[in-house]
């Protein structure tokens, strides 16, 4: 194409790098402005992209992780070179850890000068640092090179499992120029980013072979479950085969928490008595004592006869920990399907003895814990405050819940059922504090939906800041902080008696909710359930930014919550001193 005068028509570095992003429907980009990438942020915004500026790196890579998670496309995180990058790089790690794509796109310094460690402003070799962080690294050096930039980052991302890209910009590729008709043709619409694998069909034989003779089969569900979107297909293949399943805590909701074959309310017994475990898009990590131990039941024949099925994308996870009779390599939802074809109505229940026991235990643990919702103790702890959240979520089960905290991490997945499919983003397979307003931003972006975000005291700190994002955008968040004065709690002393507080304790009664005032958002204490429910229903009517200080018995917990055998504590420090 051509001007009035002749002159070609010219596109640069900044125009080709937001026509590749949007040319493969990212609409969206979560960043912090600054040399060498304020233009391309100003130029996304000017051409229609959403642009969200957060107050620090890391939680806009969350707030591009989460949304990774929940819409299959990668979440796009932009940042400045070195430190900016380096803030970023948390959630790319993070982000590929739990298997949600995303992309951090970092502007970097001079490649000579950095290269030659001259000492370049914010000088720092990125690409090397990034590369063993996550799952593919790259760096564009051609103007004419960024559509297939970020064709591969959007594909490497994606494709099998998925995870964390990072993408390394210099700052001279931005303003770049070349002819605009070869910049539009060097763009690359990715056709088929995250292709279907079909399992082999003798895998898939397997799998239903090992199902057909089980006596007491348990299906387990995970958050790859929960990110394939394959959720009629799961529901089908649970309620065909009748088998008992547990979600981890982000499939909490792929099937409502209250369904009928849920064994959540049974987890210790099911897990110890299973004979044949179905996984589904989850890994038996830490998070399930890594298939072995007495999570999984008493030492001896019963747990050395236990047989695993495995349905994942990634061939390498399976034998990672134990070994597993029947992998099924592929997609989510082809594996499901697949497994579907081959169970019609001739398929055997699983034996009624199996789900008795389960729902024997169930009905107890149920009865239990409504005795100690309906409690009303003064001040709150986490039960009553949490039988609040459990009834507003059970009314807006459309919202999504942030989770994040120890004790209130713990409680919150225990107690407050879910309803719907990735409706639960928290702390995931790391068990990370900070998550919590970048995820919860976008969430909020990205489905348009209320978010409730339930935060301890300490892991609201890390992200705290975040509240004047969530004000400047006027996003429909209500962030409850579950007060409790520390790190897990807040009773701790200092045990030489000097003057300084001890490591995990803060400072008492501090007001929180001024926080959310300060930007224009609304801010309210709750010292009951009464109030909380008030203050709770209030955010959720209006969708005004919202933040609720829930008082808790600052006794209440435990130091690590329910991973406290994970915690090493000195032994030494028990013994009497020694006299010379
Ligand atoms: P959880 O923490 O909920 O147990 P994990 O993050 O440990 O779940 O496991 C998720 C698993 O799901 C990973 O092994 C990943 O390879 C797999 N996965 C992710 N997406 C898909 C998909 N679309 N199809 C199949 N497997 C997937
Ligand atoms: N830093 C990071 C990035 N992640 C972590 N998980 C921790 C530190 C250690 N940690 C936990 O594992 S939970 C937690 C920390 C600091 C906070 C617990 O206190 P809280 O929650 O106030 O958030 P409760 O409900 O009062 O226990």
């Amino acid at each position: 194409m051509s001007t009035d005068t002749d002159t070609p028509e010219l596109t640069d570095g900044f125009h080709l790098v937001v026509d590749a992003l949007k040319l493969n429907g990212i609409d969206t980009l979560f960043g912090l402005p600054g040399i060498p990438i304020t233009d391309l942020a100003r130029l996304a915004q000017a051409q229609g992209m959403r642009v969200i500026s957060f107050r620090h790196e890391q939680h806009a890579g969350n707030a591009a992780a989460a949304a990774g998670f929940l819409t299959r496309k990668p979440g796009i995180c932009l940042t400045v070179s070195a430190p900016g990058f380096l803030n970023g790089l948390t959630a790319l790690a993070n982000a590929t850890t739990n298997c949600f794509p995303m992309i951090l796109i970092s502007g970097s310094s001079e490649r000579e000068i950095v290269d030659l460690q001259q000492g370049d402003y914010e000088e720092m070799d990125q690409l090397a640092i990034a590369k063993p962080l996550c799952k593919a690294a790259y760096r564009v050096l051609h103007a004419q090179d960024i559509g297939i930039g970020i064709a591969r980052a959007i594909r490497a991302a994606l494709s099998g499992r998925p995870g964390g890209v990072y993408l390394d910009l210099p700052a001279k590729l931005f303003a770049q120029s070349m002819d605009a008709e070869a910049g539009r043709r060097s763009l690359v619409q990715v056709v088929d980013p995250a292709p279907r694998q079909i399992p082999a069909p003798d895998a898939v034989a397997r799998a239903l072979a090992l199902l057909r003779a089980a006596k007491r089969p348990l299906i387990l569900l995970g958050k790859g479950a929960a990110y394939a979107q394959a959720d009629a297909e799961v529901r089908a293949l649970v309620e065909r085969t009748g088998i008992p399943y547990l979600p981890m805590s982000m499939a909490k909701g792929l099937l409502p928490d209250n369904h009928a074959l849920s064994a959540s309310a049974a987890r210790s017994y099911v897990l110890a008595e299973a004979d044949v475990v179905m996984l589904i898009g989850a890994r038996l990590n830490w998070l399930l004592s890594h298939g072995k131990g007495k999570t999984w039941g008493a030492p001896g024949p019963q747990q050395l006869s236990r047989q695993f099925i495995q349905l994942d994308i990634a061939p390498t996870e399976i034998d990672s920990n134990v070994a597993v009779a029947a992998p099924v390599i592929g997609d989510i939802g082809s594996c499901v399907s697949a497994l579907l074809a081959g169970i019609d109505a001739s398929f055997p229940k699983p034996a009624a003895e199996w789900l008795g026991a389960i729902n024997e235990r169930k009905d107890k643990n149920l009865s239990k814990m409504a005795a100690t919702l309906a409690a009303n103790p003064s001040p709150m702890n986490f039960h009553s405050a949490l039988n609040v959240v459990r009834q507003i979520v059970q009314a807006h089960p459309d919202a999504i819940l942030v989770n994040e905290g120890a004790n209130t991490l713990d409680f919150t997945r225990s107690i407050v059922d879910m309803y719907q499919p990735r409706k639960r983003l928290d702390v995931g397979t790391w068990g990370i504090m900070g998550i919590g307003m970048g995820f919860a931003v976008a969430a909020a972006v990205t489905t348009g939906q209320r978010v409730i975000a339930i935060e301890g005291d300490s892991a609201f700190g890390f992200s705290g800041m975040e509240v004047e994002t969530i004000c400047r955008y006027q996003l429909p968040v209500c962030v409850v902080v579950f007060n409790n004065n520390g790190v897990y709690r807040g009773t701790d002393v200092n045990p030489s008696g000097g003057s300084d507080v001890a490591p995990t304790a803060f400072v008492k009664n501090a007001r929180y909710e001024l926080m959310m005032q300060a930007f224009g958002g609304v801010g309210v204490v709750a010292s009951t359930p009464v109030e909380l429910t008030r203050a709770m229903n209030e955010a959720i009517a209006s969708g005004r930014p919202t933040l609720i200080n829930a008082i808790i018995d600052e006794t209440a917990g435990t130091e690590s919550g329910r991973i406290a055998s994970l915690n090493p504590q000195s032994a030494a420090k028990k013994k009497q001193p020694t006299t010379p």
